[in-house]
């Protein structure tokens, strides 16, 4: 088992690089989307319903990532002794009308399919992606983790109101700051799991030939649905049925231990084995959390909920030899909340693998 740790863009630097080695990485994980671009990572809108999406950034994110940039970052990972184990997320300007059946979705799924055939020519094994309408919604920040830490929360009906998504948001944030007035309105499960298989069923072949995994995130929070818009993977049965939709090695898993424990069905430590021993997990994201949907929090690496230990040795067990990265680790008090956090998840992950490898 690999050690990784998960930049976001604006982190992608060689001082961040090194901080990662410093603290025991491997691998990176780099977050193309810049969707949380300044400290503390969790930024709050003004009415505190959701992340803020500078739109300064937006216009920078419409370009399809190109072989240079990729390459070029690759190459910044690996002078710093790193691997880049993946590239995480597609941007809403890429595929908002793949996910919302608009009148681009047919000319978008080419861009996905260009993207991905030059992520598979530089040599990057893995994308992760979360096909979702609403994204991650709905958390609001505060000190919920050991010794008033600060962390996320989802407090179901006493948290943000669920109001509709306004046109031109996709995934909590805003493509199109020109909408015209108007809501998204209702998506059904039926058809976000249609629109997932034709996205899938489009894709796939490109990656499989390219060399690429692309590795599904589940719904964070795991509700049926958010905002009126159904969500695909909120029940640890649901990721069977995302695999079952084409047969391509090249659909995985970005298998988040937290939402999956925050689920209502089913255990975490039988779904990690299942899919570990299927070899169907690309990528795990690793964090602890306490309760399940409708109200849990978000905590350090070491109280909560999930056995960490546990899920590491099943890990092990079944021959899991990918990366495993911190996911969201709270901030602790200091001049450097993020860096503490993510090094106090790395040391402990780090001393955790090493104890299990050698067969204590
Ligand atoms: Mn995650």
């Amino acid at each position: 088992m690999k050690i990784g740790l998960g930049l976001y863009c604006s982190q992608l630097t060689t001082d961040h690089f090194r901080f990662a080695r410093q603290a025991g990485a491997t691998d990176i994980v780099a977050h193309l989307v810049d969707y949380r671009s300044e400290f503390p990572k969790l930024v709050r809108n003004a009415s505190g319903t959701g992340y803020v999406w500078p739109r300064s950034q937006m216009a920078s994110t419409k370009h399809l990532w190109t072989e240079e940039e990729l390459r070029d970052l690759k190459a910044a990972i690996e002078a710093e002794g790193l691997r880049l184990a993946a590239v995480e997320n597609f941007d809403p300007c890429h595929w908002h009308d793949v996910l919302l059946d608009g009148p681009r979705k047919r000319e978008q799924l080419e861009d996905l399919k260009t993207m991905i055939h030059r992520v598979g020519k530089v040599g990057i094994p893995i994308i992760g992606y979360d096909f979702s309408v609403a994204g991650v919604w709905g958390h609001v920040v505060g000190p919920f983790a050991r010794a008033g830490a600060e962390s996320v929360a989802f407090l179901g009906p006493d948290g943000p109101p669920e109001t509709p998504i306004p046109s031109g948001q996709v995934w909590n944030m805003t493509y199109d700051a020109d909408a015209p007035p108007g809501t998204v309105g209702t998506v059904t499960s039926d058809q976000l799991w249609q629109r997932l298989a034709d996205f899938l069923n489009a894709v796939l072949p490109v990656a499989e030939e390219a060399g690429v995994r692309l590795a599904a995130h589940p719904d964070d929070p795991p509700m049926p649905t958010i905002r009126g818009t159904a969500r695909l993977v909120y029940q640890p049965h649901h990721y069977r049925r995302l695999l079952a939709i084409n047969a391509s090695p090249a659909s995985a898993l970005e298998f988040c231990m937290g939402p999956i424990q925050e689920m209502t069905d089913g255990s975490l430590y039988e779904t990690l084995h299942e899919f570990s021993a299927q070899g169907r997990i690309g990528y795990v994201h690793l964090r602890n959390i306490v309760g399940k949907v409708p109200r849990y929090h978000e905590v350090f690496i070491d109280e909560g909920d999930i056995d960490v230990i546990r899920a590491l040795r099943i890990l092990h067990k079944n021959g899991y030899d990918g990366v495993l990265i911190p996911d969201h680790t709270p901030q602790m008090c200091c001049a450097a909340p993020w860096h503490a956090g993510s090094a106090y998840a790395l040391g402990y992950m780090r001393a955790a693998i090493e104890m299990i490898e050698q067969g204590a």
